[in-house]
């Protein structure tokens, strides 16, 4: 009977953490998160179409326009925990500056590789063979101030 209470006391706090963190959710608990929600941003979307879970880094969103790049996608998740680094199947880019997408790190770092340029307001799928880059292989982005 005591150990009965004592395990309701732990899933109380259990669901009281759950619930406080749901009040918390910022972009994309119940995704897909509609880019631009939170003013000008880039989100990498995990699946074609801006579906899946996203990532809206904010290493692309404030500061010096010239230093909004992200020179390696290791280390950095989506929303739902899992790695950036090879795993972006879409973009939409709503900065008012062009954002290129590398398929290396530190952006490709004068090594041969796919690169794609998403235009202000842009959204794209990264389908292979028709934008520059293939499909799960992005590793680096950067913002151009125009
Ligand atoms: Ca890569």
């Amino acid at each position: 009977m005591k150990k009965r209470v004592a395990l309701k006391g732990v899933l109380g706090s259990l669901l009281a953490v759950v619930a406080s963190s749901a009040v918390v959710s910022s972009p994309a608990q119940a995704a897909p998160y509609k880019c631009g929600t939170n003013g000008a941003e880039v989100c990498f979307y995990s699946n074609p179409n801006l579906q899946g879970t996203v990532a809206v880094p904010g290493r692309l969103k404030t500061g010096d326009v010239w230093k909004r790049y992200m020179d390696d996608f290791n280390g950095w998740t989506f929303y739902n925990g899992d790695g950036l680094n090879d795993a972006v199947s879409s973009v939409w880019n709503r900065t008012p500056y062009h954002l290129a997408i590398y398929e290396h790190r530190e952006l490709n770092s004068g090594r041969s590789g796919g690169m794609l340029m998403v235009p202000p307001g842009e959204r794209v799928n990264v389908i292979n063979g028709l934008v520059g880059l293939y499909d799960n292989t992005a590793s680096s982005a950067r913002l151009f101030p125009y």
